[in-house]
């Protein structure tokens, strides 16, 4: 049996959605900004597949949804857009983000520091969200941009976006949120939020890899990304990639139909399998599941090595991560963990589980029998892990994530 357990990585492509984009490579194949009928005939099906996406996130009709190449992209376009609008050209010197973000946030909030602007990097509570009122108590008049994530990709935990958007709109600062691992995954209602700019991508919610969406709240200006041939209304050049379009569009109504069952079917398997490895000593799980993503488990097993395991897991044909993607080469502690209080040695015994709809009860099965096997194997080999077992007569040694 082979289990993929990396669904905040990537996922599969529902066949459903090759399907629909296949004949836009070889027979549909004509550029749809030409005039002839080889370009017009795929204009059905972008309207369609604009439709699908405008309707998965109920956007307003006067809204804009740009496609991008993928979320990476929609976080620079936003926060360098951002920078040259109301920084160098206006009168703020202030971005609010927060420590946990994706490295296409983080990344490009270090780069604009270099440009001189001031970035606050709010901290996370110990079930791994950034709290409403922290964020209000950070805005100044001199603040161009809020940016916080709706989900963890790392924990899943769900950030009170529709709080902190209520903030923003208070104070007249413009709010972005990553909405990457939300997207397909809880509903995300954008006439019901006050957000100015969401980022996702397709690959995220069973669509392809290399294209995603950047949402702008009443079509409002930010400067291009990219500058060319003045597609999308001249928002972001560069030829339309049609079949990549159709399927993102077919891949949100797919994820988004009956969103509410498939939440439950899919957060039935994660609590069974976060139970099963709960029940196992020292073991931690970050953030109250109740708040997190209905398919995402960050799991810390006291004395196991998150490489380790996942060398274990990839043995028996599980694929897992110790994290984000990104960040699971580095071999540092995961970042999470440390911004939650976690101390070093917990920090490196992460493991991300992350499910799909497409994962099933006899998966859920083998992957906790070999879990179970994995830990006992590498906690009997485990140093550390020997170290806090009891001596005769003595007591276990508390272990508790501390928020620090
Ligand atoms: N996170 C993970 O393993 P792209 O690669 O541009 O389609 O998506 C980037 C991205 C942006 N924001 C969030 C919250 C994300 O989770 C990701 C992708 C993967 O967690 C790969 S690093």
């Amino acid at each position: 049996m082979q289990v993929y357990l990396d669904n905040n990585a990537t996922t599969m492509t529902d066949p459903k959605v090759v399907e629909v984009m296949m004949p836009f490579f070889s027979e549909l194949y004509g550029n749809p900004n030409s005039l002839h009928k080889f370009g017009t005939t795929s204009h059905p099906a972008l309207s369609k597949a604009i439709d699908q996406v405008y309707t998965a996130l109920n956007a307003a009709d006067n809204d804009d949804i740009v496609f991008t190449s993928c979320a990476t992209e929609s976080n620079n376009w936003v926060l360098k857009s951002v920078f040259s609008d109301h920084i160098v050209n206006g009168d703020k010197n202030h971005i609010i983000t927060t420590e946990v973000e994706h490295p296409s946030i983080l990344s490009t909030c270090k780069w604009l520091e270099e440009e001189g602007v001031k970035v606050t990097y709010l901290p996370v509570n110990e079930q791994g969200v950034v709290e409403a009122h922290t964020v209000k108590s950070f805005i100044t008049e001199k603040t161009a941009l809020v940016s916080v994530m709706w989900a963890s990709n790392e924990t899943g935990a769900i950030f009170p976006i529709r709080e902190i958007g209520d903030i923003c709109k208070e104070k007249g600062v413009l709010f972005h949120s990553d909405a990457v691992q939300a997207v397909g995954k809880i509903p995300v209602n954008l006439q019901a939020t006050n957000v100015d700019f969401i980022s996702f991508s397709a690959h995220k919610f069973h669509g392809p890899k290399g294209v995603g969406g950047l949402y702008i709240k009443d079509s409002q200006p930010l400067t291009p990304l990219l500058h060319g041939g003045e597609h999308m209304g001249g928002r972001r050049s560069g030829t339309l990639n049609v079949p990549y379009i159709v399927g993102m569009g077919k891949a949100i109504e797919l994820a988004t139909t009956d969103l509410h069952e498939k939440m439950a079917s899919i957060s039935a398997k994660r609590d069974r399998l976060e139970d099963a490895i709960l029940s196992l000593s020292d073991t931690f799980v970050v953030g109250d599941r109740k708040n997190r993503t209905p398919n995402t488990i960050l799991i810390s097993i006291r004395g196991v090595e998150g490489e380790s395991m996942l060398w274990d897991l990839n043995n028996g044909s599980i694929g897992a991560s110790t994290g984000s993607a990104c960040a699971s080469e580095d071999l540092e502690a995961n970042t999470v963990m440390l911004a939650i209080g976690a101390d070093n040695e917990l920090a490196h015994t992460g493991i991300r589980l992350s499910l799909s709809r497409f994962t099933t009860d006899a998966e859920v099965d083998y992957t906790i029998s070999h879990f179970n096997n994995a830990v006992e194997r590498l906690r009997g080999i485990s140093s550390s892990f020997a170290k806090q077992q009891p001596t005769e007569g003595g007591e276990v040694q508390e272990c508790e994530l501390h928020h620090h």
